[in-house]
C-alpha cells in the first residue's frame, strides 16, 4: 500500500491561560448531613484513602481519573471504619479513561480502573451492583445514594465510619440552570445530583466513590445501579451547586471492555464481553500512536482528525514519562491530521531539552514509524495519508494566534487580520510574527485574499 507521512510544523502562541473547574470553599468536607452506613451495606465500596471506589468484579476498581495513578498503591474493599473489616489489596494495574479531559473539559470522563493484584470476595448476597448502560437512566427526581469516607474536616481525620446520603437526580438542563458558572461547564459525559437549597452532598475525599440507585428485589435482596463516580462541584452542599458525577452509561462499554480484554479480569460476566474489533477487520489501516510523556503528562494531549476537520480520536495524557500506545483506524486511500498540544506550551521538554518526551506514527505498512522528540511549543500538526490519499484540506486558521498589540492585545485571525479591505488584509497577512509570516498562523484567513499555503486551494 503506498501512502506517505507528511509533516507540516505548526508551532503556535498561545496566549490564554487554563483554569480549573473545581472550586473549593472551606467545608466540613466528606459526605454532609449523610448518616452511618451499617456494616455490609455497601459491600462494594473501596476505600482509597484520598478517594473511594467501586469493587465492579472482583478484581477490579472503578473510580475517578482525578485521583491519579494508583499504581502499586493500597486499597481496601468494603472499608466501614477506616480500615477494619475490609479486604486489603494493592493496585497493580491503573488505567484512566482514554477520554479524560478531552472535549475541552478538563473534568469529561472522570473514570479510572484499578486492575487489584488479588481479587477480592464479593459479598452479593444481600446487594448487587450493576453498571448502568442506559442514558436515560436516572430519570429526573429519583433518589440516588453517594457513598463515601471522606474527612471529617478539611485536611483530616477519617470520617469515623462510611458515611451515605440520599441525593436526587437532575436534568442536564436543569443541573446548567443552576447556577451560570455549570452552563458551560457541563457536558453529557457529567450527571449532576442535589437539592437546590444544597444540605446534602458529596465533599473533597468521596471522589471516585459510587452513586448508585438502589432498588428492592422483593426477596429481601436490593440491585445497585451505579450511576456515577463522584467526580467535581463547587464547594460542597451549597444552594444551587448540585454535585457533579462522572456518568456511567456514557462509558459502560470501555469500561467493559477495558477490564476483560485491556486488564484480562477474571469477572464471570466478561465472557460476555466482545473482544473489539480490530482495524483490519474493519476492512480500515492502523495507524499505531505510541505518546512518551514528560514529567508532566497531564498538559499533554493528541488527537486525530479527518479530511471533514472532525476529531476521530482524541486522548489526554495522564503519566509521567510513561509510554502508551494506541491504535486509530483510518480509512484508506484518505488524509488526517496528527496534533499532538501542550497546553502549557513547553512541548514535551518541561524539565529542559534533555527532558524531552516523544512520540511516533507507525502506519503499519512496513515502512520506518516517523518518531520525533516533542520539542513544540504549544502544537505540532502532521499529515498522514493511507493508500492514494492526497492532503488538499487546507489547516484551519490557529486558533491560539493572538498578535501582541500594547493597546489590544487580543488580534486575532478572525478579528485582526481578517478585517478591512483586500489590501490591508494582504498587508498583515505579510507581517511577520515570532520570525514567520502572519499567513502561517492565519492560513485560511490569508487563503482568501491568495496568500500562503491555501491560497491554491480555492
Ligand atoms: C472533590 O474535590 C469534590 N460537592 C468532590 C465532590 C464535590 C466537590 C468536590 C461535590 O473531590
Amino acid at each position: 500500500m503506498v501512502f506517505m507521512i507528511k509533516s507540516v510544523l505548526v508551532s503556535v502562541l498561545m496566549a490564554a491561560t487554563t483554569t480549573t473547574a473545581k472550586v473549593h470553599y472551606d467545608n466540613p468536607g466528606r459526605i454532609i448531613n449523610g448518616t452511618d452506613a451499617e456494616p455490609g451495606d455497601y459491600p462494594y465500596y473501596v476505600g482509597m484513602v484520598y478517594c473511594g471506589g467501586t469493587l465492579i468484579a472482583p478484581d477490579i476498581v472503578l473510580f475517578a481519573a482525578h485521583c491519579g495513578d494508583y499504581t502499586g498503591k493500597q486499597v481496601h474493599v468494603g472499608d466501614w471504619k477506616t480500615t477494619e473489616f475490609s479486604q486489603d489489596r494493592i493496585c497493580a494495574e491503573w488505567i484512566p479513561d482514554p477520554l479524560y479531559q478531552t472535549g475541552g473539559n478538563l473534568e469529561n470522563y472522570d473514570f479510572a480502573l484499578c486492575k487489584l493484584d488479588e481479587p477480592a470476595l464479593i459479598d452479593d448476597s444481600k446487594f448487587i451492583l450493576e453498571l448502568n448502560n442506559k442514558d436515560a437512566v436516572p430519570k429526573q427526581g429519583v433518589n440516588l445514594i453517594v457513598i463515601g469516607a471522606g474527612y471529617i474536616a478539611e485536611g483530616g481525620p477519617l470520617a469515623g465510619s462510611l458515611q451515605s446520603v440520599k441525593v436526587p437526580a437532575m436534568t442536564n438542563d436543569q443541573c446548567k440552570q443552576s447556577d451560570p458558572y455549570y452552563e458551560n461547564a457541563i457536558t453529557d459525559s457529567m450527571l449532576c445530583a442535589g437539592y437546590d437549597e444544597g444540605e446534602k452532598d458529596a465533599c473533597q475525599g468521596d471522589s471516585g466513590g459510587p452513586l448508585v440507585r438502589r432498588k428492592k428485589n422483593g426477596d429481601g435482596t436490593f440491585t445497585d445501579i451505579h450511576v456515577g463516580v463522584v467526580s467535581w462541584g463547587i464547594g460542597c452542599a451549597l444552594a444551587n451547586n448540585p454535585g457533579v458525577y462522572a456518568r456511567t452509561s456514557k462509558r459502560t462499554d470501555w469500561i467493559r471492555e477495558t477490564s476483560c480484554h485491556t486488564l484480562g479480569s477474571s469477572a464471570s460476566w466478561c465472557d460476555d464481553v466482545p473482544a473489539p474489533l480490530s482495524c483490519t477487520e474493519q476492512s480500515l489501516i492502523p495507524l499505531i500512536v505510541k505518546v512518551t510523556t514528560d514529567n508532566f503528562g497531564d498538559e499533554t494531549t493528541w488527537r486525530v482528525r479527518d479530511s471533514n476537520k472532525e476529531d476521530i480520536f482524541e486522548r489526554a495524557c495522564q503519566n509521567a514519562l510513561t509510554e502508551t500506545e494506541t491504535t486509530v483506524c483510518l480509512k484508506p486511500d484518505e488524509c488526517y491530521h496528527f496534533i499532538i498540544e501542550d497546553r502549557y506550551g513547553d512541548g514535551m521538554c518541561s524539565e529542559g531539552p534533555e527532558s524531552c518526551g516523544s512520540y511516533s506514527l507507525d502506519l503499519n505498512n512496513g515502512e520506518e514509524p516517523l518518531t520525533e522528540i516533542g520539542d513544540f511549543s504549544f502544537a505540532r500538526m502532521i499529515v498522514v495519508c493511507t493508500g492514494d490519499g492526497v492532503p488538499e484540506f487546507c489547516p484551519d486558521d490557529l486558533e491560539w494566534f493572538q498578535f501582541n498589540d500594547k493597546n489590544d492585545p487580543i488580534q486575532t485571525c478572525e478579528n485582526w487580520v481578517g478585517v478591512g479591505k483586500k489590501k490591508e488584509i494582504k498587508k498583515k497577512c505579510r507581517m511577520k510574527y515570532y520570525g514567520k509570516k502572519v499567513s502561517f498562523w492565519c492560513p485560511d484567513t490569508c487563503g482568501e485574499v491568495g496568500l500562503g499555503k491555501c491560497a491554491s486551494s480555492r
